[in-house]
């Protein structure tokens, strides 16, 4: 019996069906008896495979970047920044085993993933077709709402947060093996290894709500808050989006034990603005994409992160 290590973007719905999906392509299309180990990867700088991870008969990464070594069978990405330094590009490029799979416009690697498997390898992704258009849904933002996204109803929503708030990688391997067995969504959101740790979880969500409802204010299009003397360490990003959803850009000052932060946002509901958020907070040290960025200043430095906070708002204000 040979052996499976699937390395996969960790705390990340995408990237617990993508581990699934591959596991379920890999018993019913290459070896039905294989014992499938996992590991949950987390971005950051640097080298963030550490040496010896590729220990399996096979290796498999999958919703993260790419890695040049040589012990790395299969890989499936959609990240643009896949590609740490010009180096791992060029040895993906040159790669002739047909198991490494990369597109930067895919909404979510699961989909991506299934129909890589399903075109090349004769995959069947009709059992799962709901994981799919969900990790679809929300890798891609295809949110028909602020409100849905906030609200947290649906089975794969809660699977989300779920999966964001979980820290014991024993649980994450048995919600994807529930996902590689096509458990409908409904059906694992309502067991409670999943429902009884979800229950705080949405509870603080809801606190959240409450906190930047109070908040937040609007002008010229653009919501501002400041929590940074809040011990409110995660919100969900789209809450002010429900709160306003007229804004055209939030700006929000938070602050955890290492860092003072200040997330930018442009609606994802409206038209993109021509603003591009990631040259604004460059400016600031800061970076981010187009439409969304942000920029961290020590915990100390308050009082700077709220000029920035300022200016960047202005600024906001004026544009387009
Ligand atoms: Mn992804």
């Amino acid at each position: 019996m040979g052996t499976l290590r699937v390395c996969f973007h960790d705390n990340c719905f995408d990237g617990a069906a993508s581990a699934a999906l591959f596991t379920r392509f890999y018993r019913d299309r290459v070896d039905p008896s294989v014992e499938v180990k996992y590991r949950g990867m987390a971005h950051g700088p640097g080298e963030v495979f550490p040496p010896g991870v590729f220990d399996g008969d096979a290796n498999a990464v999958v919703d993260f970047r790419y890695s040049s070594d040589p012990q790395l069978t299969w890989w499936f990405d959609h990240h643009v920044s896949a590609f740490p330094r010009p180096e791992e590009e060029a040895h993906f490029r040159a790669d002739q085993s047909g198991k490494k799979f990369f597109d930067p416009q895919a909404k979510s690697c699961t989909k991506f993933l299934a129909r890589m498997c399903a075109e090349h390898f004769g995959f069947s992704l009709a059992p799962h077709r709901e994981l799919i258009d969900w990790a679809e849904i929300i890798d891609g933002a295809l949110f028909t709402s602020a409100e849905q996204a906030v609200a947290l109803r649906e089975p794969a929503l809660r699977l989300m947060t779920w999966l964001e708030n979980n820290k014991d990688p024993a649980l994450t391997e048995r919600l994807i093996a529930r996902f590689a067995a096509a458990v409908g969504l409904a059906e694992i959101a309502a067991e409670p290894w999943v429902a009884d740790p979800l229950g705080p979880i949405l509870a603080a969500h809801q606190k959240a709500v409450e906190t930047l409802k109070e908040r937040c204010r609007i002008e010229n299009g653009v919501v501002t808050f400041d929590v940074s003397s809040q011990p409110l360490v995660t919100y969900n990003k789209f809450i002010p989006y429900s709160l306003f959803p007229e804004a055209r850009f939030v700006v929000g000052l938070s602050r955890s034990a290492s860092r003072a932060k200040i997330s930018v946002g442009s609606n994802p509901w409206l038209p993109r603005p021509e603003t591009n958020i990631a040259k604004i907070c460059e400016r600031y040290g800061g970076g981010g994409h187009p439409v969304v960025g942000a920029v961290s200043l020590p915990a100390d430095d308050l009082a700077r992160a709220q000029e920035v906070a300022r200016e960047i708002t202005e600024e906001l204000r004026r544009s387009r």
